[in-house]
Formats: structure tokens, sequence, C-alpha cells
């Protein structure tokens, strides 16, 4: 009688291990927890930063195991940091693509290794199907359409041509690509506005500056910046205050990010126009990792809204700005 009801009972016990366990923990973390790989541009610019710290802070509230890899710039180091998540047997893997081609391979070796793949504030260009679950971030050619649609508004009684520069972000970037789109349609409306020169200074502020120096070099008249970012204009103010020119007044500047450094400089009438670009899609991303970990449908692309600052609004909304 006892050896049967202690039998009994020991397998009552492996079934409830098995069941709830649903097979082995996810990750490989022996506590279950979710264990996301993922892999950053690197640390360019003010709203890299602010997106990097955020992303951290909301693995640690989600209670997401974090592996974090910060590539510098470069996409080798991204490919490599992926296959090493792979190796790793994470549950999921994020990342932002620095630059939007040459993906395929190591998307796909996600895939047929199991491990689902979210897309974070740059978008990829790919032939191959499913190699991603969804993408979060913002909208880049509305971002670059409210630029363009400012500086129509700014100059639409210009009695002749105005001379626009453009610093562009990282060459084949999917934000410098769709900014410079949606500018460019939104200043066709007036043909009076002309794009004399346009170069990267790859998002940071040095390359801002050093691109700007060479344009007020090269065009004795510039009447508008568009700066991709935040940090590549505020290094173009540095070459136009160098040049003996003031910025925001002899030479105009409409910037993207909105990044506190960059509030500062609209705020102080430096900048004339800013578009912002949400860098706080952490808390989104960790919950759709959960979703997509568990199985569940996610939409294939989640934006993120975006506001635009004038000098007043900036100054408004400086105090309580996260970033
Ligand atoms: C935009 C992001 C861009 C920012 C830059 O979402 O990819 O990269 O605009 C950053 O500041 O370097
Ligand atoms: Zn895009």
């Amino acid at each position: 009688m006892k050896r049967t009801l202690a039998a009994a009972l020991g397998a009552l016990i492996a079934a409830t291990v098995v069941g709830c366990g649903s097979g082995p923990a996810p990750g490989g973390s022996a506590d279950g927890k979710v264990t996301m790989g993922f892999s950053q541009v690197g640390a360019e610019s003010g709203w890299r930063t602010a997106n990097s710290k955020n992303i951290q802070e909301a693995a640690a509230a989600a209670g997401i195991d974090l592996k974090f890899s910060d590539a510098n710039g470069k996409q080798e180091n991204q490919i490599s940091a992926i296959r090493s998540f792979i190796q790793q047997h994470v549950d999921v893997i994020a990342f932002s693509p620095v630059v939007r081609t040459g993906w395929d391979a190591v998307l796909l070796e996600a895939k047929n290794a199991g491990i689902p793949v979210i897309l974070t504030d740059r978008a990829v260009d790919t032939q191959e199907t499913d190699v991603y679950k969804t993408f979060v971030g913002a909208d880049f050619v509305a971002e670059g359409r409210s630029a363009g649609d400012w500086v129509v508004k700014q100059y639409a009684t210009a009695p002749a041509q105005v001379n626009i520069v453009q610093l562009e972000g990282t060459t084949g970037a999917d934000p410098a690509i769709d900014r410079s789109k949606g500018f460019a349609d939104a200043i066709s409306a007036n043909p009076k506005l002309k794009v004399i020169a346009s170069q990267t200074g790859d998002f940071t502020r040095s390359g801002g500056k050093q691109v700007m120096e060479a344009f007020l070099k090269a065009n004795p008249k510039i009447d508008v910046v568009f700066a991709q970012n935040d940090d590549m204009g505020l290094g173009a103010i540095e070459a136009i205050e160098a040049a003996g020119l003031k910025p925001g007044q002899d030479v105009k500047i409409v910037a993207v990010d909105a990044t506190h450094d960059g509030m500062q400089a609209l705020a102080d009438g430096k900048f004339n126009f800013l578009v912002e670009c949400n860098p706080l899609l952490g808390p989104q991303l960790m919950d759709l990792a959960k979703k997509v970990v568990a199985g569940e449908t996610v939409p294939s692309r989640v934006v993120v809204p975006d506001k635009t600052f004038d000098q007043q609004q900036a100054i408004a909304a400086l105090p309580d700005r996260k970033y």
C-alpha cells in the first residue's frame, strides 16, 4: 500500500515540475527571467546616451536580464554582438541598426536559431521575410518634413533665393536617409528654397562643426542650416560664431532630436526650431520583448510620437525635460 502511495506522489511531483516549468527556463537563465541581447549603435550623440540609459532602466524595471553591447558606430561590431547573443541562447535580440543594409545573413542566423529579433530606433532594408518581429521608433520622414515645413513658413515671402545647407546624419543610416527625404519633400513647395550644400557630419558635434566650417568658407551667404540632429547643430553654432556670425540670427538653425543641450540652445536663441525624436523607447521595447518571447502577436511597427518646439515652447519645457 505504502509503496504505491509513494510512487503516485513521486509521479505527481514530477508532473507539476514539468508542467509549470514548461520546458527549460527561457534564455538559459536559471531563474526563468527573459534574457535580451541588445546591440546599441554607440554613444555618438546626446540622443544616443539618453536612449541607452532609458533602455537599461526599462530592462531593470521589467525584470529583463539585459546583455548590452555598444558597437562604437561599427556595423561589424553589431553583427558580431548579435552572433554572440545567438551563441548565448538569449530569448530575444534587439538592436538599433547603424545603417539600413547588410543585415540579411545575421538576421537569418537568428531566425534559424529560433531567436526573435526586434528593431528599435532605426530600420533595415532586407529581402528576407519574417527576420524581425517588429520595429519600435519614430517616423523620420515626418521629422524631416516638420523641419522643412518650418523653413517654408519662415521664408514664405522671401523675395530671393534662400540658401540652405544640410548637415546629414551617418551615411546610410535610416534617420539620415528619411530625414533628407522628408525635408526635401517639404521645401519643394517653394522653388526659392535651395539646398546649396549637403554633407554628413555623422551625427556628432565635431562632425557638424567641421562640415559647417567648410560650408561657411565655400558659401558667402548661408541663410539656414538643417542639422539632422542637435549635436551637429551645436557644432555648427561653434563654427558660425567662429566666423563672426550670430547663430539663430544671421544664420538660422533647425534641428532634430530636442535633447537637453538642443533645447537650451533654442531657449538661448541660437537654434530657431526643434523637431523632437523621442529616445525613451525602453518601456515599449521591453513590453514588446515579453510579448514576442511569450509567442504573442505584436504590431509590425510601433511608431512613437514626436513634438516640435519653438523658443517659447523650449523655455517652458526645459525645466522638466527627462533628457
Ligand atoms: C534617431 C537616432 C539618431 C538621432 C541621433 O532615432 O537614430 O541617431 O537623431 C543619433 O542623435 O545619433
Ligand atoms: Zn526609415
